[in-house]
């Protein structure tokens, strides 16, 4: 990590900025992905499993006796793990739904608003080095609870040529519809345009690779929805005198294992806690499998030493962490000065981890700055609000000067007849 003391704030922006992605090439490599699922359909992802995944597909669609084969295949420990999030996630999730509230603005005007499930929405979920059937949950459930009425999981096909059996167990337990074995670009393009075997959805959510988000961006201008614009994930930590740093170490490297561009960043209020979870990071990482990409995500990180908690504060906030765990005394005080992230995580008993699988709290959240203005995923991304008015007789009374009066004025004398036609 490079440590950084007391940085003066007109540095803060540069220390703390992301890698920038170069974004430029894309284009030119998906515009072809997109255009030939496009014209051939399920020929075009056929072939792009043999070309890419190695795998020949007979079929696109995983069948009932797949989904059944994976349920004997996982362990009755994984399977009570998966339940037991399942619980939590659901329980947590249906408090987001709110019963529509009828408003009367004034005597006889009354407006409300009802929340309606996405009719058609698509799930991607990669392959890669891990299988992340936990981000089935978090997408499936929020899903299946808004009333999505048709949820289409999309997930790369695993060397040989099935889905990783916890991917279709958690899929199987949390109301999708659909699973098709398609990965990529090539997955995007299908949920946007459809295909024999793909319906055509309406909003398209889940992480990926380069290619994946890249697709994702290149089809809103087709008319499909995306959850949010995606990047590395992230951890921002802030410790103070009564942190642990053997915890704080295990939560930076609970990140920093996800892959070679994670992007973790300490914030600490002494050099001395700094140093300890140093000591601490060598030692745990030399334990890790994925020690390799730990280490890398590690060496492109920053610590810094802002001794002033209230600077602190603020560098977090210019950041916008993903994920913020307030390693502090008085977390919850603490946590009403924070107005960028993505989610937080409060006092020394609370890692990121349990939050990524099984508390309860959604773990598709906005990376790069993005929780400056955006939220993570809920319940209210598969939803759309639509509005209601109805008026009586006398409210239309009770209204009509001020509509004519404004009408008028802006000179749509059609507007105000509307209105005085029915007086
Ligand atoms: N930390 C990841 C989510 C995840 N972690 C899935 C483990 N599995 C992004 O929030
Ligand atoms: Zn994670």
């Amino acid at each position: 990590m490079n440590i950084y003391t007391n940085p003066p704030q007109q540095d803060w922006a540069k220390i703390i900025a992301r890698p920038a992605m170069d974004t430029s090439q894309m284009q030119a490599i998906i515009s072809p992905i997109l255009d030939n699922v496009k014209n051939n359909g399920d020929k075009a992802l056929v072939d792009y499993a043999s070309k890419f995944d190695n795998v020949i597909i007979d079929s696109l669609s995983v069948s009932i006796t797949e989904i059944d084969e994976a349920e004997q295949l996982l362990s009755s420990g994984l399977k009570t793990a998966i339940q037991q999030a399942y619980n939590n996630i659901y329980k947590f999730h249906s408090s987001q739904l709110q019963p529509a509230e009828k408003i009367e603005t004034m005597p006889g005007v009354v407006c409300w608003r009802k929340s309606v499930g996405i009719n058609k929405v698509g799930i991607y979920i990669p392959g890669g080095t891990a299988p992340l059937f936990s981000t089935v949950l978090m997408l499936a459930i929020p899903a299946d609870i808004a009333g999505c009425e048709q949820i289409i999981l999309c997930t790369p096909p695993q060397a040989n040529g099935k889905v990783h059996p916890a991917v279709l167990y958690a899929a199987s337990i949390s109301g999708v519809h659909t699973i098709i074995k398609a990965g990529g670009a090539q997955a995007i393009a299908a949920l946007a345009f459809g295909t024999e075997s793909v319906p055509k959805v309406y909003k398209i959510f889940g992480p990926g690779n380069q290619y994946v988000t890249a697709a994702k961006q290149m089809v809103q201008q087709f008319g499909t929805a995306i959850d949010m614009p995606a990047g590395p994930s992230e951890v921002c930590v802030l410790a103070d005198e009564s942190s642990n740093p053997t915890y704080i170490a295990a939560d930076l490297l609970s990140q920093a294992e996800h892959g070679n561009d994670s992007q973790v960043l300490l914030v600490a209020t002494s050099q001395e806690i700094i140093s300890n979870v140093q000591l601490q990071l060598t030692e745990q990482l030399a334990t890790l499998p994925r020690a390799a990409f730990a280490g890398n995500a590690l060496s492109n990180s920053n610590a810094i030493v802002l001794s002033n908690l209230e600077q602190a504060i603020a560098l977090v906030n210019e950041y916008a962490p993903e994920h913020l765990i307030l390693a502090t005394e008085n977390a919850e005080e603490l946590s009403t000065k924070i107005v960028n992230a993505g989610s937080i995580f409060l006092g020394h008993y609370t890692p990121e981890s349990v939050g990524d699988y099984a508390s309860g709290t959604n773990h598709t959240l906005p990376t790069n700055g993005y929780a400056r203005a955006y939220s993570g995923v809920s319940v209210d991304s598969f939803v759309k609000k639509i509005t209601v008015q109805q008026l009586t007789h006398q409210g239309l009374q009770n209204i009509a000067h001020t509509v004519i009066a404004m009408a008028e004025a802006e000179g749509l004398q059609a507007h105000a007849n509307a209105v005085k036609v029915r007086l």
